[in-house]
């Protein structure tokens, strides 16, 4: 058995034949017709089948399997040493129009390292961990990147389990019928490093020609609930002056939210991307309107600014209207920088391999950004065609998830070569 050169001189490639077979299997679990992605909203049927063929292809690279107590899945490739393991891994829960590759390359990229590992007979001086965390996207039960933000001490278990998801059922009642309380301790004892394979889903890298990102850090991210209480009316007889339309503030609030991330300029964003009125009818002026506000920047200042000033203009837009408003957090985390050295050493052996690299932050959340709250982590990026995510049409050609996950192999085996 030999153990690995700490250069990054070792010829291994991983096989994107396989990768991309993976892919394509776990695609097939919730497809969505005629795309070529997915709809796995966490904890729901379509999740426990991708969580239940994942393990299956950990138990068949017989990996050390490990879930805790909200479902987070860790295998692991034990070294010539015992102890903490280099890790890698991401989510393999979509959004309801999910592509492919979000969260997906980054597990299945990892298993494919450990699988070339082995296939090279090679065994690694520490362990090689992949693990997947639960519901990272949020966008069934908020926060996003709750498996992570629990595996890091983030969040008790027990917070974690009573939260509702916007269907009513709650993180715990649903781990439960999927099968997937595990009794791993939490928080999880920290890697010695986590490395992210991830799509970039945005526009950079294939704009500006780059193969492979080193991520500097994550924006920050800020979600809000509100909910805006007016008075049910008849849409034909209700004079405008007598009104108390709830719609008509919650509408004014996403073009506010819209104009203030442009006015304050890039990398500012803002979203309404979820907005529900009752009772909903053509002829009826609502009840109430409950929306989202997502709010973003790599500047926490201006990100705080942002906040209090789309909560200032809804609150006045509301009181001249004479409609109530309340307000629930739904996710607040603070930009990441990512460790200086795991950055570099991505951004070394990238370009060992004679691929561009570009050293950027990451527009979307990632559990990356959770684990840097514990160990030295970065992430890897590779373009997203056209820039397009959290989409079915969401694409990466073959060669930048090769470029990728041959990066990723190389990360891992020199941080785990000593
Ligand atoms: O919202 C995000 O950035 C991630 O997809 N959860
Ligand atoms: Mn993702
Ligand atoms: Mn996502």
């Amino acid at each position: 058995m030999t153990s690995f050169p700490s250069a990054p001189e070792s010829d291994l490639r991983i096989d994107i034949r396989r990768l991309l077979d993976r892919l394509a299997a776990l695609a097939e679990i919730g497809a969505i017709e005629g795309t070529d992605g997915s709809s796995r909203l966490a904890l729901t049927d379509e999740d426990k089948a991708g969580r239940d063929l994942v393990v299956g292809w950990m138990r068949d690279l017989d990996l050390d399997i490990s879930i805790d107590g909200l479902g987070n899945v860790v295998g692991v490739m034990p070294g010539e040493t015992t102890g903490p393991a280099v890790m890698c891994g991401s989510h393999i829960d979509t959004v309801h129009t999910g592509g492919r590759y979000d969260g997906n390359l980054g597990v299945l990229a990892g298993l494919e390292v450990i699988e070339t590992l082995r296939t090279a007979g090679v065994t690694p001086h520490r362990p090689i961990a992949v693990g997947f965390f639960t519901d990272e996207e949020g966008a069934r039960f908020q926060p996003d990147m709750l498996g992570s933000l629990v595996y890091v001490g983030g969040m008790a278990l027990e917070q974690a389990h009573s939260i509702t998801g916007i269907d009513g059922a709650t993180v715990g009642d649903e781990l439960e019928r999927i099968g997937y309380i595990g009794a791993a301790p939490l928080p999880a004892t920290a890697p010695v490093a986590f490395v992210e394979l991830h799509i970039e889903q945005g526009p950079v890298l294939e704009a500006e020609g780059f193969d492979v990102g080193a991520l500097t850090g994550v924006q920050g991210i800020s979600w809000t609930e509100f909910t805006l209480t007016g008075q049910s009316n008849h849409a034909g007889t209700t004079p405008m002056s007598l009104r108390h339309d709830p719609g008509l503030v919650a509408f004014r609030a996403a073009a506010f939210v819209g104009d203030l991330a442009v006015e304050l300029g890039h990398p500012q964003v803002g979203t309404v991307g979820r907005i529900e009125l009752e009772p909903n009818l053509v002829n009826v002026v609502a009840a109430s309107a409950t929306f989202t506000v997502d709010l973003r920047n790599t500047d926490n200042g201006v990100l705080f600014d942002a906040e209090r000033r789309v909560v200032d203009f809804i609150e006045t837009t509301a009181a001249d209207a004479g409609v109530i408003v309340s307000a629930r957090e739904l996710a607040r985390f603070d930009p990441v920088e990512f460790d200086p050295d795991v950055v570099d050493r991505i951004e070394r052996v990238a370009e060992a391999m004679g691929l561009s690299v570009k050293r950027m932050p990451s527009g979307a959340g990632h559990d990356a950004q959770m684990l840097s709250r514990i160990c030295p982590t970065g992430m890897i990026f590779v373009p997203s065609q056209g820039g397009v995510s959290h989409n079915p049409a969401e694409h990466t050609n073959p060669t930048d998830l090769e470029s990728g996950a041959n990066v990723l192999l190389q990360v891992l085996t020199e941080l785990a070569a000593k």
